[in-house]
């Protein structure tokens, strides 16, 4: 098996990460695993119907994104979502259950895997229309400018979206009304079966932020301390007024882009290579055990806690009965 490189190095750079903070990524990168691949199995039994796009590889994205946000901060992604509900504290039960079709799910059952939102939480969807929900995290942001407080808005969005024509349109009022969004490219290098450098002229997308006068840069997204790192620059430029901010998080998908993906674009070999060598839940367990702030039956305690808490939600959203007839022509009209 070959060598993994971040841990060594993240430990140098960061000394003074506390085991505490440390141990909470753990435990948030692994809920969203546990709860993919539960996810995952539900959907192969027939229990999940319609599209289903799973997290798993993309992690420490959201969870390092999430580590730097306050109360009333707000965000909105793709239909890739699971992991931005569960990252910013919504019920695993309630999302299980609404990706079965359930009552007990967020959206009452009636959204499905694409579509959920909190009001509670800040979390905005769920979107199934690639990159529109980058203008509608622009308007979340319009609106806490309008209200003078400090919230920031987080519009999450692929590389496959960044060719969408709206996300320049509102890059441009973005910055003319210095709007307090941060921009998050999770690119992990592919939009359904199209690789990146066979759909984008550049290699580098958050590049593009430029023409706007929008500054950003690139993070290592299987390093979950660096895009905390990066997430506190990004949310400090925002708060201060000083308008977006793109963060291109480098990042890569593990399964198909959805449950129906025969996967012919790429081979198992680079899939491996990058489990092997990059994963990023790995690398926080091997940084814990190699500076003596967890051992391995620590970490095996959290997993087992997790996966007793991910196996609740899916009884849950196995019994929850599904949504009364009635109920087609409630929640139409907010
Ligand atoms: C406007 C629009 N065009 C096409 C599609 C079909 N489609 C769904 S996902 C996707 C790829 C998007 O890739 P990316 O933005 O990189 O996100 P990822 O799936 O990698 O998270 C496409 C083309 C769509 N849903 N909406
Ligand atoms: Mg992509």
């Amino acid at each position: 098996m070959a060598t993994r490189k971040t841990p060594e190095t993240a430990a140098q750079a960061r000394p003074n990460v506390s085991k505490e903070e440390l141990l909470t990524y753990y435990r948030d990168m692994l809920m969203i695993r546990r709860f993919e691949e539960k996810a995952g199995q539900l959907y192969g039994m027939g229990l999940i119907g319609g599209f289903c796009h799973l997290y798993i590889g993309q992690e420490a994205v959201v969870v390092g994104l999430e580590a730097a946000t306050k109360p009333g901060d707000k965000r909105i992604t793709s239909y890739r979502d699971h992991g931005h509900m569960l990252a910013c504290g919504m019920d695993p039960k309630g999302v299980m259950a609404e990706l079965t079709g359930r009552e007990g799910g967020l959206s009452k059952g009636k959204g499905g895997s694409m579509h959920m939102f909190s009001k509670e939480k800040h979390f905005y969807g769920g979107h199934g229309i690639v990159g529109a929900q980058v203008p509608l995290g622009a308007g979340l942001a319009f609106a806490d400018k309008y209200l003078g407080n400090d919230n920031v808005t987080f519009a999450y969005f692929g590389d496959g979206a960044a060719n969408q024509g709206q996300v320049y349109e509102t890059f441009n009022m973005a910055a003319l009304w210095k709007l307090p969004v941060i921009f998050v490219i999770e690119n992990n290098q592919y939009a359904m079966g199209t690789a990146q450098k066979r759909s984008t002229s550049t290699p580098d997308i958050y590049m593009r932020g430029e023409a706007f006068g929008i500054p950003g840069e690139i993070v290592d997204g299987m390093d979950v301390l660096a895009v905390k790192a990066a997430s506190e620059k990004a949310v400090a430029h925002c708060r201060s007024g000083a308008g977006p901010y793109i963060l291109e998080v480098k990042t890569y998908r593990y399964r198909g882009h959805s449950m129906s993906d025969p996967a012919k674009y790429r081979t198992r070999e680079e899939v491996q290579k990058m489990r092997d060598e990059r994963d990023a839940i790995e690398n926080v367990r091997e940084l814990l055990i190699s500076s003596g702030q967890a051992t391995d039956e620590d970490l095996k305690a959290i997993d087992r806690e997790i996966k007793a808490i991910v196996n609740e939600a899916a009884e849950f959203s196995k019994e929850s009965p599904e949504p009364a007839l009635t109920e087609l022509w409630t929640d139409i009209y907010a």
